[in-house]
């Protein structure tokens, strides 16, 4: 394998320091139906190695089986290694084998596959992996973590087995065994430079969002700037929203920030006094040029303007090859009254760029535009996050701001359950930017390598914060300060 091919199959992160020849997502096939129109899907979402395990299948079938999903691989620069058999491993030229403890010895798979080619062993205890590395081996498989229904497992070595072998074992080690995107971090946190997965992904309703959850895991224990989130929104002149209030949230938090601006408005407390938009393909040449260049985690948008935008963005997003998940804030309407967002925008909004949110945050008004119903109650929120994920977003985060009472509830439903995220309401009028601010937090959590739910809870507490300390500032809705929540996070 050539050095260039080597960097785009098997890099996955962005980190200034070499990262280890496998890391990140592993997928491991299952025996279901469809396996390779799932694959594909789960490819989407950022996977770096795929092997492939054809328990019980003709040698015929394995071998067209195989060459799909080969072909598969290599389209998407994803590494392709075979299980168990190496001469099926030779027949595919694969980029590699998965050797078992009971299977061919490294040597006899590294003198059939010929030099460059990926060799794993499965190692069980530390005697098992320090073998595998006098072997030679290039990494080592290390399970199980957890129980599993995937596979007869004896031994359960778990995060404690893991975190003992990791300062003696100098190969990568890809974790395997009932790691799901619950579970990952406490994997990750033990060492494990990649994990192997079977069910959490490919028995997944969206192949593609579970393994880019774990894609993003993997920033959680990077240096700072800690991941990069690219904000799509429009300018506020007055500085305490869109792109600037994105931008500082993003920044103090510790991630990098990067944007690509939709429109510049004329603003300051009071209200938009005008808004000038920018040509559509102006903001897909932003785009484009960032994403050619930055390795972006994760994508926000905020005003997006016109009709034209959001759809010549929403396009630009389809067609990417990997997808990069998306938070998106729906901003339609400013706080001093102004419509960001028309029928028709709202139109292809719905259409167009709404089925592709990992996370859709809108606040009760947005809610009930997009549905064109009424929210009164916390109860009516959990109903409008269902019917906003059935509308194709895979995670919808429903802000309680504008209903009354002491508490601020929001509500995230994530295509199984609804969780309630709560906090004292803070009763002022200086909260301009604040859907901004809250978005992009998230946004720079999920790309630190929190969980959704962590990304949530910290982000709540990072936006009230802002709110509680906001400092009166022009004759409008005084800007949340930025300044003094990210002080009290980095505090904490
Ligand atoms: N090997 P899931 S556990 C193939 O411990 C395999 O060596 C294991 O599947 C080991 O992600 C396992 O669905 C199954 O738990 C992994």
């Amino acid at each position: 394998m050539s050095d260039k091919k080597r960097t785009i199959r098997l890099v996955v992160n962005n980190s200034a320091q070499q990262p280890p020849p496998v890391s990140g997502v592993y997928l491991v096939t299952d025996q279901g139906d469809n396996l390779v129109g799932r694959v594909r899907v789960a490819l989407r979402g950022g996977v770096s190695v795929l092997q492939y395990r054809a328990k019980d299948k003709g040698r015929e079938a394995c071998r067209e089986e195989g060459s799909e999903l080969r072909q598969l691989c290599s389209s998407f620069g994803v590494a392709f290694i075979v299980n168990d058999d190496m001469q099926l491993a030779a027949d595919l030229d694969a980029d590699g084998v998965h050797l078992g403890q009971d299977d061919d010895s490294v040597s006899a798979a590294r003198e059939l596959l010929g030099p460059g080619r990926i060799i794993g062993k499965s190692t069980h205890n530390l005697d098992e992996a320090l073998q595998a590395e006098r072997d030679g081996a290039d990494y080592i498989g290390f399970g199980a973590m957890y129980p599993t229904g995937s596979k007869n497992v004896t031994h359960i070595a778990g995060t404690v087995g893991l975190a003992a072998i990791r300062d003696r074992i100098k190969l990568p080690i890809v974790a395997i065994g009932g790691i799901t995107t619950s579970n990952a971090c406490r994997v990750i946190d033990a060492g494990a430079d990649a994990v192997a997965v079977i069910s959490s992904v490919l028995s997944s309703p969206r192949p593609d969002i579970s393994a880019a959850e774990l894609k993003l895991l993997f920033n959680r224990n990077r240096p700072f700037p800690r991941g990069s989130v690219l904000t799509v929104a429009g300018s506020d002149s007055g500085g305490g929203a869109g792109i600037q209030a994105d931008i500082k949230t993003i920044t103090l938090l510790g991630s990098y920030a990067a944007s690509v601006l939709t429109a510049l408005t004329a603003q300051n407390t009071r209200g938009v006094s005008s808004v000038h938009g920018l040509p559509p393909s102006f903001v897909i040449e932003q785009l484009e040029t960032v994403l050619a260049d930055i390795p972006v985690d994760v994508i926000k948008t905020g005003m997006l303007h016109t009709p034209a935008i959001i759809s010549a963005l929403a396009e630009n997003l389809t067609e990417r090859a990997v997808m990069i998940p998306l938070v998106i804030d729906p901003v339609m309407v400013a706080k001093g009254g102004t419509t960001l967002m028309d029928r028709d925008g709202t139109f292809v909004f719905i259409e167009q760029l709404l089925p592709q949110a990992y996370l859709l945050t809108p606040n009760l008004p947005e809610a009930e535009r997009l549905l064109g119903c009424q929210i009164r109650t916390v109860a009516d929120m959990e109903q409008a996050a269902r019917q906003l994920c059935s509308m194709g977003a895979a995670n919808v985060l429903i802000k309680g701001g504008h209903l009354a009472g002491q508490q601020s509830v929001d509500v995230l439903f994530d295509g199984s359950e609804c969780q309630h995220f709560t906090a004292e309401r803070i009763f002022t009028s200086n909260t301009h930017g604040t859907g901004c601010t809250y978005a992009s937090a998230i946004a720079a959590y999920l790309a630190q390598g929190e969980p959704l739910r962590s990304a949530v809870e910290k982000a709540k507490e990072f936006i009230t914060a802002a709110i509680r300390s906001a400092r009166p500032l022009g004759k409008g809705h005084s800007p949340v300060n930025h300044y003094q929540a990210a002080l009290e996070k980095i505090k904490e």
